[in-house]
Protein backbone atom coordinates (compact mmCIF):
# COMPACT_ATOMS: atom_id res chain seq x y z
CA UNK A 1 0.00 0.00 0.00
CA UNK A 2 2.14 3.07 -1.22
CA UNK A 3 -0.46 5.16 -2.25
CA UNK A 4 2.19 7.07 -4.46
CA UNK A 5 1.26 10.32 -6.42
CA UNK A 6 -2.46 10.04 -4.46
CA UNK A 7 -4.30 12.85 -2.31
CA UNK A 8 -6.40 11.64 0.08
CA UNK A 9 -9.15 13.72 2.17
CA UNK A 10 -9.66 12.52 5.26
CA UNK A 11 -12.77 13.28 6.63
CA UNK A 12 -12.71 14.54 10.98
CA UNK A 13 -8.75 13.83 10.75
CA UNK A 14 -8.77 16.15 13.82
CA UNK A 15 -11.01 13.16 15.77
CA UNK A 16 -9.94 9.27 17.39
CA UNK A 17 -9.75 7.86 14.78
CA UNK A 18 -9.37 10.31 12.08
CA UNK A 19 -5.90 11.73 13.41
CA UNK A 20 -5.08 8.09 13.97
CA UNK A 21 -5.79 7.03 9.78
CA UNK A 22 -3.80 10.25 9.05
CA UNK A 23 -0.79 9.41 11.39
CA UNK A 24 -0.85 5.92 9.86
CA UNK A 25 -0.53 7.08 6.03
CA UNK A 26 1.41 10.00 6.45
CA UNK A 27 4.08 7.17 8.88
CA UNK A 28 3.75 4.59 6.23
CA UNK A 29 2.63 5.85 2.90
CA UNK A 30 3.25 8.23 0.16
CA UNK A 31 0.03 9.87 0.34
CA UNK A 32 -0.87 13.59 0.05
CA UNK A 33 -3.37 13.89 3.13
CA UNK A 34 -5.49 16.81 3.53
CA UNK A 35 -7.29 16.50 6.80
CA UNK A 36 -11.11 18.57 6.43
CA UNK A 37 -12.28 19.14 10.13
CA UNK A 38 -15.21 21.46 11.63
CA UNK A 39 -12.74 21.67 14.49
CA UNK A 40 -15.98 20.81 17.15
CA UNK A 41 -15.31 20.16 20.71
CA UNK A 42 -14.00 16.42 19.96
CA UNK A 43 -11.29 17.84 17.55
CA UNK A 44 -7.74 18.79 18.59
CA UNK A 45 -4.92 19.35 16.20
CA UNK A 46 -2.57 18.21 19.47
CA UNK A 47 -3.13 14.80 18.20
CA UNK A 48 -1.19 15.15 14.51
CA UNK A 49 2.35 15.80 16.11
CA UNK A 50 4.52 16.56 13.75
CA UNK A 51 2.40 17.11 10.63
CA UNK A 52 3.10 21.22 10.16
CA UNK A 53 6.30 20.33 8.87
CA UNK A 54 4.79 17.53 6.28
CA UNK A 55 4.99 18.56 2.83
CA UNK A 56 2.36 15.67 2.17
CA UNK A 57 -0.28 17.14 4.48
CA UNK A 58 -2.83 19.97 4.45
CA UNK A 59 -5.16 21.59 7.09
CA UNK A 60 -8.44 22.87 6.06
CA UNK A 61 -11.28 23.89 8.54
CA UNK A 62 -14.47 22.77 6.83
CA UNK A 63 -17.74 21.57 7.78
CA UNK A 64 -19.15 18.85 5.76
CA UNK A 65 -22.58 19.92 5.77
CA UNK A 66 -21.14 23.27 3.61
CA UNK A 67 -20.79 22.00 0.00
CA UNK A 68 -20.07 25.07 -1.38
CA UNK A 69 -17.00 25.26 0.62
CA UNK A 70 -16.48 20.94 0.01
CA UNK A 71 -16.80 21.84 -3.60
CA UNK A 72 -13.56 24.35 -3.43
CA UNK A 73 -11.76 22.09 -1.52
CA UNK A 74 -12.61 18.82 -4.09
CA UNK A 75 -11.63 21.63 -6.99
CA UNK A 76 -8.58 22.92 -5.36
CA UNK A 77 -7.10 19.19 -4.51
CA UNK A 78 -8.71 17.09 -6.99
CA UNK A 79 -8.55 13.75 -4.53
CA UNK A 80 -8.16 10.28 -5.78
CA UNK A 81 -10.13 9.09 -2.52
CA UNK A 82 -12.07 10.47 0.35
CA UNK A 83 -12.70 8.61 3.82
CA UNK A 84 -15.22 10.24 5.72
CA UNK A 85 -14.66 9.76 9.45
CA UNK A 86 -15.81 13.30 10.38
CA UNK A 87 -19.34 12.31 12.76
CA UNK A 88 -20.76 12.92 16.32
CA UNK A 89 -19.87 10.10 17.91
CA UNK A 90 -20.73 10.30 21.28
CA UNK A 91 -23.78 7.79 22.34
CA UNK A 92 -24.66 9.79 26.17
CA UNK A 93 -24.26 13.26 23.87
CA UNK A 94 -27.12 12.46 21.20
CA UNK A 95 -29.59 11.47 24.04
CA UNK A 96 -29.76 14.97 24.63
CA UNK A 97 -29.37 16.65 21.96
CA UNK A 98 -29.95 14.53 19.00
CA UNK A 99 -29.84 17.70 16.48
CA UNK A 100 -26.01 17.82 15.87
CA UNK A 101 -26.11 14.28 15.16
CA UNK A 102 -28.82 14.32 12.71
CA UNK A 103 -26.81 17.39 10.50
CA UNK A 104 -22.95 16.50 10.86
CA UNK A 105 -23.56 12.65 10.57
CA UNK A 106 -26.63 12.55 7.95
CA UNK A 107 -27.02 15.81 6.33
CA UNK A 108 -23.43 15.86 6.60
CA UNK A 109 -22.51 12.75 4.81
CA UNK A 110 -25.35 13.41 2.26
CA UNK A 111 -23.33 16.57 1.26
CA UNK A 112 -20.36 15.30 1.23
CA UNK A 113 -21.65 12.53 -1.32
CA UNK A 114 -23.14 14.89 -3.71
CA UNK A 115 -19.55 17.13 -3.97
CA UNK A 116 -17.75 13.89 -4.11
CA UNK A 117 -19.66 12.62 -7.23
CA UNK A 118 -19.89 16.24 -8.56
CA UNK A 119 -16.31 15.60 -8.77
CA UNK A 120 -15.96 11.96 -9.92
CA UNK A 121 -18.21 12.95 -12.93
CA UNK A 122 -15.44 15.50 -13.89
CA UNK A 123 -12.56 12.94 -13.69
CA UNK A 124 -11.55 11.08 -17.30
CA UNK A 125 -12.37 7.37 -17.02
CA UNK A 126 -8.80 6.24 -15.62
CA UNK A 127 -9.30 8.15 -13.05
CA UNK A 128 -13.00 7.72 -12.30
CA UNK A 129 -11.90 3.80 -12.38
CA UNK A 130 -9.52 4.63 -9.40
CA UNK A 131 -11.78 7.03 -7.10
CA UNK A 132 -13.20 5.83 -3.92
CA UNK A 133 -15.30 6.79 -0.94
CA UNK A 134 -14.62 4.93 1.76
CA UNK A 135 -17.36 5.77 4.53
CA UNK A 136 -16.53 4.64 8.01
CA UNK A 137 -19.27 3.46 10.80
CA UNK A 138 -19.91 1.66 13.93
CA UNK A 139 -21.33 -1.85 14.82
CA UNK A 140 -23.67 0.45 16.69
CA UNK A 141 -25.86 -0.04 13.35
CA UNK A 142 -26.84 -3.72 14.31
CA UNK A 143 -28.37 -3.02 17.56
CA UNK A 144 -28.03 -5.30 20.51
CA UNK A 145 -26.45 -8.93 20.81
CA UNK A 146 -27.59 -11.52 23.13
CA UNK A 147 -25.25 -13.78 24.85
CA UNK A 148 -24.39 -15.56 21.81
CA UNK A 149 -23.55 -14.55 18.31
CA UNK A 150 -21.75 -11.75 16.06
CA UNK A 151 -22.48 -9.53 13.95
CA UNK A 152 -21.64 -9.89 10.45
CA UNK A 153 -21.95 -7.66 7.26
CA UNK A 154 -25.12 -9.31 6.42
CA UNK A 155 -26.73 -8.40 9.97
CA UNK A 156 -30.09 -6.31 9.87
CA UNK A 157 -29.47 -2.81 10.69
CA UNK A 158 -31.34 -2.16 14.07
CA UNK A 159 -29.81 1.05 15.59
CA UNK A 160 -30.92 1.95 19.14
CA UNK A 161 -29.59 5.21 20.17
CA UNK A 162 -29.98 8.53 18.12
CA UNK A 163 -26.38 8.35 17.18
CA UNK A 164 -26.69 4.68 16.09
CA UNK A 165 -29.48 5.71 13.95
CA UNK A 166 -27.74 8.72 12.10
CA UNK A 167 -25.12 6.35 11.52
CA UNK A 168 -27.37 3.90 10.52
CA UNK A 169 -28.91 6.62 7.70
CA UNK A 170 -25.67 7.86 6.72
CA UNK A 171 -24.65 4.07 5.78
CA UNK A 172 -27.99 3.48 3.75
CA UNK A 173 -27.03 6.82 1.55
CA UNK A 174 -23.57 5.93 0.87
CA UNK A 175 -24.79 2.21 -0.03
CA UNK A 176 -27.13 4.30 -2.32
CA UNK A 177 -24.95 6.81 -4.46
CA UNK A 178 -23.23 3.47 -5.91
CA UNK A 179 -26.14 1.90 -6.55
CA UNK A 180 -28.14 4.45 -7.94
CA UNK A 181 -24.98 6.64 -9.51
CA UNK A 182 -21.68 4.28 -9.73
CA UNK A 183 -20.08 6.72 -7.37
CA UNK A 184 -17.07 4.16 -6.15
CA UNK A 185 -18.24 3.73 -2.33
CA UNK A 186 -17.34 1.37 0.46
CA UNK A 187 -18.53 0.90 3.51
CA UNK A 188 -16.98 -0.10 7.32
CA UNK A 189 -18.14 -0.75 9.89
CA UNK A 190 -16.22 -1.41 13.46
CA UNK A 191 -16.48 -2.25 17.25
CA UNK A 192 -15.40 -0.23 20.06
CA UNK A 193 -12.06 1.84 19.58
CA UNK A 194 -9.41 3.14 22.25
CA UNK A 195 -5.91 3.95 22.62
CA UNK A 196 -3.93 7.62 22.11
CA UNK A 197 -5.42 10.65 21.82
CA UNK A 198 -9.54 9.38 22.50
CA UNK A 199 -11.41 12.33 23.70
CA UNK A 200 -12.06 11.81 27.66
CA UNK A 201 -15.42 11.17 27.37
CA UNK A 202 -15.63 7.75 26.09
CA UNK A 203 -15.35 4.83 28.48
CA UNK A 204 -11.74 3.81 28.49
CA UNK A 205 -10.29 7.24 28.78
CA UNK A 206 -12.93 8.97 30.83
CA UNK A 207 -11.92 5.71 33.79
CA UNK A 208 -7.92 6.39 33.04
CA UNK A 209 -8.13 10.39 34.09
CA UNK A 210 -10.47 10.18 36.78
CA UNK A 211 -8.45 7.16 38.33
CA UNK A 212 -5.37 9.13 38.20
CA UNK A 213 -7.61 12.20 39.97
CA UNK A 214 -8.89 9.82 42.27
CA UNK A 215 -12.17 10.48 41.81
CA UNK A 216 -15.46 8.08 41.40
CA UNK A 217 -15.25 5.62 38.61
CA UNK A 218 -18.54 5.33 37.76
CA UNK A 219 -20.15 2.11 36.25
CA UNK A 220 -23.46 2.42 34.28
CA UNK A 221 -25.90 -0.22 35.53
CA UNK A 222 -24.23 -3.83 36.41
CA UNK A 223 -21.20 -2.97 34.46
CA UNK A 224 -21.93 -6.01 32.80
CA UNK A 225 -22.39 -4.51 28.88
CA UNK A 226 -19.98 -6.27 26.89
CA UNK A 227 -17.80 -4.20 24.18
CA UNK A 228 -15.75 -5.91 21.47
CA UNK A 229 -12.57 -3.66 21.60
CA UNK A 230 -9.91 -2.67 18.94
CA UNK A 231 -6.70 -0.95 19.20
CA UNK A 232 -7.15 2.18 16.78
CA UNK A 233 -3.78 1.76 15.29
CA UNK A 234 -4.91 -1.94 13.76
CA UNK A 235 -8.24 0.14 12.94
CA UNK A 236 -6.21 2.67 11.10
CA UNK A 237 -4.61 0.01 9.11
CA UNK A 238 -7.36 -2.08 8.22
CA UNK A 239 -9.01 1.10 7.00
CA UNK A 240 -5.70 1.72 4.87
CA UNK A 241 -6.04 -1.51 3.23
CA UNK A 242 -9.82 -1.50 2.68
CA UNK A 243 -9.17 1.49 0.95
CA UNK A 244 -6.46 -0.07 -1.47
CA UNK A 245 -7.96 -3.57 -1.72
CA UNK A 246 -11.30 -3.25 -0.85
CA UNK A 247 -14.15 -4.22 -3.63
CA UNK A 248 -15.98 -1.52 -4.21
CA UNK A 249 -19.61 -1.53 -3.00
CA UNK A 250 -18.87 -3.92 -0.36
CA UNK A 251 -18.83 -3.62 2.93
CA UNK A 252 -16.41 -4.88 5.77
CA UNK A 253 -16.74 -5.39 9.44
CA UNK A 254 -13.37 -4.93 11.83
CA UNK A 255 -13.36 -5.71 14.93
CA UNK A 256 -10.22 -6.95 17.29
CA UNK A 257 -11.96 -10.09 18.75
CA UNK A 258 -11.45 -8.81 22.69
CA UNK A 259 -15.13 -9.12 24.11
CA UNK A 260 -14.54 -7.60 27.43
CA UNK A 261 -17.26 -6.97 30.26
CA UNK A 262 -17.36 -3.21 31.31
CA UNK A 263 -16.18 -4.23 34.61
CA UNK A 264 -13.09 -6.27 33.62
CA UNK A 265 -12.42 -2.65 31.25
CA UNK A 266 -12.50 -0.71 34.65
CA UNK A 267 -10.75 -3.12 37.08
CA UNK A 268 -7.93 -3.50 34.32
CA UNK A 269 -7.53 0.17 34.01
CA UNK A 270 -7.58 0.34 38.12
CA UNK A 271 -4.78 -2.41 38.41
CA UNK A 272 -2.95 -0.92 35.67
CA UNK A 273 -2.93 2.59 37.42
CA UNK A 274 -1.82 1.05 40.45
CA UNK A 275 1.33 -0.05 38.96
CA UNK A 276 2.14 2.10 36.55
CA UNK A 277 1.00 5.32 39.15
CA UNK A 278 0.40 4.23 42.65
CA UNK A 279 -1.91 6.09 44.76
CA UNK A 280 -1.07 7.15 48.23
CA UNK A 281 -4.73 6.20 48.73
CA UNK A 282 -4.77 2.66 47.68
CA UNK A 283 -6.07 0.29 45.08
CA UNK A 284 -8.35 2.23 42.46
CA UNK A 285 -10.83 -0.97 42.62
CA UNK A 286 -12.62 1.08 45.51
CA UNK A 287 -13.62 3.97 43.31
CA UNK A 288 -15.91 2.25 40.90
CA UNK A 289 -19.04 2.96 41.76
CA UNK A 290 -22.26 1.94 39.86
CA UNK A 291 -24.74 4.77 38.68
CA UNK A 292 -27.96 5.00 36.57
CA UNK A 293 -27.75 2.97 33.22
CA UNK A 294 -27.83 4.62 30.23
CA UNK A 295 -30.89 5.13 28.21
CA UNK A 296 -31.85 2.25 25.50
CA UNK A 297 -28.08 0.93 26.57
CA UNK A 298 -27.08 -2.10 24.30
CA UNK A 299 -25.82 -5.23 25.74
CA UNK A 300 -23.53 -6.71 23.83
CA UNK A 301 -21.70 -5.90 21.05
CA UNK A 302 -19.26 -8.24 18.97
CA UNK A 303 -17.71 -7.92 15.38
CA UNK A 304 -17.05 -11.06 13.09
CA UNK A 305 -14.35 -9.60 11.26
CA UNK A 306 -13.23 -13.11 9.28
CA UNK A 307 -14.31 -11.12 5.91
CA UNK A 308 -11.68 -8.84 6.36
CA UNK A 309 -9.15 -11.54 7.65
CA UNK A 310 -9.76 -13.42 4.84
CA UNK A 311 -10.17 -11.53 1.72
CA UNK A 312 -7.69 -9.01 2.49
CA UNK A 313 -5.36 -10.64 4.75
CA UNK A 314 -6.01 -8.11 7.48
CA UNK A 315 -5.58 -8.85 11.14
CA UNK A 316 -5.05 -7.13 14.77
CA UNK A 317 -1.75 -7.13 16.39
CA UNK A 318 -2.98 -5.99 19.92
CA UNK A 319 -4.82 -8.00 22.07
CA UNK A 320 -6.93 -6.36 24.79
CA UNK A 321 -3.91 -6.98 27.51
CA UNK A 322 -1.18 -5.53 25.18
CA UNK A 323 -3.67 -2.59 24.06
CA UNK A 324 -5.16 -1.04 27.09
CA UNK A 325 -1.35 -1.63 29.12
CA UNK A 326 0.02 1.01 26.09
CA UNK A 327 -3.22 3.13 26.62
CA UNK A 328 -3.13 3.82 30.62
CA UNK A 329 1.12 4.37 30.20
CA UNK A 330 0.35 7.00 27.17
CA UNK A 331 -2.33 8.64 29.18
CA UNK A 332 0.23 8.56 32.28
CA UNK A 333 2.96 9.56 30.19
CA UNK A 334 1.24 12.01 27.86
CA UNK A 335 -0.64 14.14 30.16
CA UNK A 336 0.18 17.68 28.66
CA UNK A 337 -2.45 16.24 25.74
CA UNK A 338 -5.76 15.27 27.85
CA UNK A 339 -5.28 18.05 30.69
CA UNK A 340 -5.13 21.03 27.79
CA UNK A 341 -8.49 19.29 27.01
CA UNK A 342 -9.73 19.72 30.56
CA UNK A 343 -8.19 23.41 30.64
CA UNK A 344 -10.11 24.48 27.60
CA UNK A 345 -13.40 23.79 29.48
CA UNK A 346 -14.37 20.08 29.47
CA UNK A 347 -16.49 19.11 32.76
CA UNK A 348 -16.35 15.30 32.08
CA UNK A 349 -19.53 15.42 33.87
CA UNK A 350 -22.32 13.25 33.55
CA UNK A 351 -24.53 13.51 30.53
CA UNK A 352 -27.21 11.65 28.41
CA UNK A 353 -29.72 10.65 31.58
CA UNK A 354 -32.73 11.67 29.56
CA UNK A 355 -34.19 14.10 32.11
O1 LIG B 1 -18.64 6.71 32.32
C1 LIG B 1 -19.01 5.73 31.65
N1 LIG B 1 -19.41 4.59 32.29
C2 LIG B 1 -19.85 3.47 31.63
O2 LIG B 1 -20.20 2.45 32.28
C3 LIG B 1 -19.04 5.73 30.20
C4 LIG B 1 -18.59 6.96 29.44
C5 LIG B 1 -19.46 4.59 29.55
N2 LIG B 1 -19.87 3.51 30.23
C6 LIG B 1 -20.29 2.30 29.50
C7 LIG B 1 -21.32 2.48 28.42
C8 LIG B 1 -20.95 1.43 27.39
O3 LIG B 1 -21.52 0.17 27.76
O4 LIG B 1 -19.11 1.83 28.81
C9 LIG B 1 -19.43 1.32 27.52
C10 LIG B 1 -18.68 2.12 26.48
O5 LIG B 1 -19.25 3.41 26.44
P1 LIG B 1 -18.76 4.52 25.41
O6 LIG B 1 -17.30 4.74 25.57
O7 LIG B 1 -19.67 5.70 25.53
O8 LIG B 1 -18.94 3.76 24.01
P2 LIG B 1 -20.21 3.11 23.28
O9 LIG B 1 -21.49 3.64 23.75
O10 LIG B 1 -20.02 1.60 23.34
O11 LIG B 1 -19.95 3.63 21.78
C11 LIG B 1 -18.63 3.63 21.26
O12 LIG B 1 -18.41 2.56 20.38
C12 LIG B 1 -19.07 2.57 19.16
C13 LIG B 1 -18.36 4.95 20.55
O13 LIG B 1 -18.62 6.02 21.41
C14 LIG B 1 -19.16 5.05 19.29
O14 LIG B 1 -18.85 6.24 18.62
C15 LIG B 1 -18.85 3.87 18.43
O15 LIG B 1 -19.63 3.92 17.29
Amino acid sequence: MHFKASTIFVTGGAGFIGSAVIRHLLQNTHARVVNIDKLTYAANLNSLPGTNENLNYAFEQQCICDGLGLRRLFEKYQPDAVMNLAAESHVDRSIDGPGEFIQTNIVGTFTLLQEALRHWRSLSPEKREQFRFLHISTDEVFGSLGDDGFFTEITAYAPNSPYSASKASSDHLVRAWHETYDLPTLITNCSNNYGPYHFPEKLIPHMIIKGLAGEPLPVYGDGKNIRDWLYVEDHAKALALVLAHGVVGETYNVGGRNERTNLHVVESICDLLDHVAPSATGARRHLMTFVADRPGHDRRYAIDASKLERELGWRAQENFESGIEKTVRWYVDEQFWWRAILERGYAAKRVGLNQ
